[in-house]
């Protein structure tokens, strides 16, 4: 199994497949590539890691998603008419654009002013004429098409033992069902290495295949053709817009007869058939759309031209599983584990169905490996999966919250690449950030308010109130450090992370302001997401920027540079006000002890401090600690899917693993947005996709992350506000094991995960107690390990392998 290793280290996994074999066999090699085929989709046994349903999905949300990390599919299966909805990344509206306010530094001193005199209403005011991006909004992620199959072969009122499910050992859709003594299988997969999606249907009889296929475009003034070789085009622009795309669909069929008609490629009688689709667009990057999508698409489909449908499978499955398979989580199973997925759902929070949550647990890593790979874009709100042309929150990247979300469960999990695409955005984002820093505030360095798009707007949009909110860049750039806390990768921090994290704080060190009531050091102006308004120097700022302070000065001391710089980023990091606890015992939210402890919004910033910050923890900071805790039972446990998966992750780290799992209990359950007879609710759709609602792909990796940190935390527990713990500093290790174990989980076993200071964690349990532990260095440095208060110190090897026993021995 891979340990946690440096991405830069790792050479991904290509295989070069074609497909031409398939169009010329010979009837004895068709037998052969038929009988193969049997092989390749057997019988739809129900495993563990198996989503699965009885009937095919009616709306959107009960479809199944399949992604190579630039398209989606989603998987409807109907018997007789299927619909694949698909997305490629990069189909949005708009065009190149600095959306920087020019001038608008002017301002800025103004509005500080005015906020220092109380005088809200008035700077939010001022900062809506001066200060907002331009234009106010920023574009939206779009729907891209449909791949329609109709069998007119199959009567519905024919079909029986209808089956659909999604294998995450695999990353295969499949549908399975009979009709007229047939049995008929269709497989989907979005393939990776070959870069598209595939669709294969076989049947029990020969012959027995006969479908018509056509593509549908999910905007106007589309075109759809037929090209010579009987493939089927579509292509078009986004309205308004500079995205030009195509898609093309590439039908293989064995035996049987093929036509083209009316935009439709029609198979008849064929004994199987494998069909591949590929879209494309013109964007080449945030500032470049010179791109020719239809020679992508030619590019792409000669790449796999001559691949067996085997050896795409195949090179599908050793791609996929090559990161799918580096964990393994058992939690134990109970007779709910048989049931359809719909019905586990429902039954969750009152049953006992522990493996739904390994199954959940995996859902999200199958998730980020299908929606955001090296090359790609960042998963969005939705991920990659979108029907819509006005989604929700535009699709876009929310970065006050969801896309860190999105990229929790990455570098624990074992996914550290899966994280790349981020890092590749936000090189773009400190280039359109720097922009946005000299011209909203007269800075040098980068900044990024909270949220972005395809052509990496950074300035503040939609409303003063919430937009104005300085430290979206500082809290991204974190998760460069955490990379290089959980993979060691040196060449990584100094080329990539160090200098976009530098930009980040030389932002703040030109931008941060002295608060004249106390003294120090704060942001503004600024908010506490997406509440209260508009003010100086909300807490979740100050823990943000004091947390890249430090990792910027842990870096610039193990890269050797920049002395001058770290000696200025201590000194003024003494300075940021500290965290204060109010009146009601809570950990104040603002400077201010303004907090109403009534308040049960969604966003608990000021907690990021406890996750995903560690400047509060148990041992090093524990009446912090403890007014952290009564912030969040303030807060209450109802909340929205990303709100919940963010307060799993609190709970455990608040060390209450029972409470965390109540706050999963309620993350586990139906979800509704806008069906008749409901009202809308947050939890899980029928896909497992996790609604805000709607659909928002957050709360799924919020979970996974949650539940990782029940039994994994690798934060130094005595962590401090001013100085850096030694975890902090990248000088040592520090896991403790199974911190909050919830008591629905009495056994269990978990492998492959990773914790800071660049450490592969296998863990086993028995009655709640561990039973063995090992852990894998991949550094040589002080390891910490703690569990049940017991704590020992190893001097960790790199490669060397510690076995520990329940008392740590
Ligand atoms: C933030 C949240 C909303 C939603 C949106 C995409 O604005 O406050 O709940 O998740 O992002």
């Amino acid at each position: 199994m891979p340990s946690c290793a440096p991405v830069g280290n790792r050479r991904l996994h290509r295989t070069c497949v074609t497909l031409v074999g398939m169009l010329s066999r010979s009837a004895h090699h068709l037998k052969n590539f038929a009988f193969l085929l049997a092989l390749s989709f057997p019988a739809l046994a129900q495993g563990p890691q198996t989503l699965w349903y009885r009937q095919p999905a009616s709306i959107w949300v009960e479809a199944l998603p399949v992604g190579n990390g630039r398209l989606g599919g989603m998987i409807f299966g109907g018997a007789a008419h299927e619909r694949i909805q698909f997305n490629e990344q990069t189909v949005w509206t708009g065009e190149p654009h600095n959306y920087a306010h020019p001038g608008a530094y002017q301002s800025l001193a103004k509005m500080r002013e005015l906020l220092f005199e109380g005088k809200q209403k008035e700077a939010e005011d001022l900062g809506m004429r001066e200060f907002m991006s331009v234009p106010l909004r920023q574009t939206a992620y779009q729907a891209f098409g449909d791949l329609l199959l109709d069998f007119p072969n199959i009567r519905k009122s024919a079909v029986t033992d209808y089956r659909r499910e999604l294998d995450l050992e695999t990353s295969i859709a499949s549908v399975s069902y009979q009709a007229g003594g047939v049995t008929y299988r269709r497989g989907v997969f979005a393939s990776y290495p070959a870069k598209v999606i595939v669709v294969r249907l076989t049947a029990s009889r020969p012959g027995s295949i006969s479908f018509e296929a056509a593509l549908r475009s999910a905007h106007q003034n589309a075109s759809n053709a037929i090209l010579a070789d009987g493939d089927l085009s579509m292509s078009g622009q986004v309205e308004g817009g500079a995205i030009r795309y195509e898609a093309r669909l590439s039908i293989a069929a064995d035996g049987g007869k093929r036509e083209s008609r009316d935009g439709r490629a029609i198979v008849s009688g064929a004994d199987s058939a494998t069909l591949v689709l590929t879209g494309a667009t013109n964007f080449r990057n945030w500032k470049d759309v010179s791109a020719d999508p239809k020679q992508r698409n030619i590019a792409i489909l000669a790449a796999i031209h001559s691949s067996s449908f085997t050896a795409m499978r195949s090179a599908h499955i050793a791609d996929y599983q090559n990161l799918f398979g580096r964990v393994k989580l058992d939690l134990g199973t109970s007779p709910a584990a048989a049931l359809p997925t719909v019905e586990r759902i429902a039954q969750f929070a009152g049953g006992n169905d522990p493996a739904l949550v390994a199954l959940l647990f995996q859902y999200g890593r199958y998730l980020l490996i299908s929606s955001s790979r090296p090359g790609g874009q960042p998963a969005n709100l939705q991920g990659l999966w979108n029907d819509s042309n006005t989604p929700p929150w535009d699709s876009k990247y929310t970065d006050n919250i969801n896309t860190e979300m999105n990229y929790w469960p990455a570098e624990e999990t074992n996914l550290a690449e899966c994280q790349l695409p981020l890092f590749d955005a936000l090189k773009e984002l400190a280039q359109s950030g720097a922009i946005t820093a000299r011209e909203h505030y007269n800075a040098r360095g980068w900044v990024l308010h909270h949220n972005f798009d395809l052509w990496r707007g950074t300035a503040p949009i939609n409303a003063s109130n919430h937009g104005i909110w300085q430290t979206g860049g500082a809290w991204l750039s974190t998760h460069l450090w955490e990379h290089y806390l959980f993979t060691g990768d040196r060449q990584f921090l100094r080329d990539t992370g160090y200098p976009l994290m530098k930009g980040a704080a030389l932002f703040f060190v030109d931008a941060l302001v002295k608060d004249p009531k106390t003294g120090y050091l704060i942001t503004g102006p600024s908010n506490s997401p997406e509440q209260g308004g508009l003010v100086m120097g909300p807490t979740m700022d100050r823990e943000i920027v004091r947390s890249l302070f430090g990792d910027v000065i842990a870096a610039s001391r193990i890269l050797g540079v920049d002395r001058d710089l770290r000696e200025q980023l201590e000194g003024m990091r003494r300075q940021i006000a500290p965290l204060a606890i109010g009146r009601y015992g809570q950990l104040q939210e603002w400077m201010e002890d303004k907090d109403d402890p009534k308040n049960e919004h969604r966003h608990v910033s000021h907690l990021w401090a406890v996750y995903p910050g560690s400047e509060i923890t148990p041992y090093g900071t524990p009446e912090l600690f403890k007014a952290a805790r009564q912030s969040l039972i303030f807060r209450g446990d109802a909340a929205t899917g990303w709100s919940m998966g963010w307060k799993i992750n609190l709970w455990a780290r608040f060390l209450d693993g029972d409470h965390a799992y109540k706050i999963l209990q309620n993350l586990v359950e139906p979800a509704y947005y806008k069906i008749a007879g409901h009202k809308d609710h947050a939890g899980l759709f029928a896909n497992m996709f996790d609604a805000h609602p709607p659909f928002q792909i957050d709360g799924n990796f919020g979970a996974t992350a949650g539940i990782t940190e029940m039994l994994l935390q690798s934060d130094d527990p005595y962590g401090t506000p001013t100085s850096l713990t030694p975890v902090q500093s990248g000088d040592a290790a520090f896991v403790t094991l199974l911190p909050a174990l919830p008591s629905a989980f009495p056994n269990g076993s978990v492998s492959g995960l990773c914790a800071r200071g660049g450490l592969d964690v296998a863990i086993a349990w028995r009655g709640g107690k561990l039973t063995r532990a090992v852990l894998t260095a991949r550094e040589t440095k002080p390891l910490k390990v703690r569990y049940a208060g017991r704590e020992i110190e190893i001097q960790a090897k790199a490669g060397q392998r510690y076995e520990l026993g329940p008392d740590l021995r």
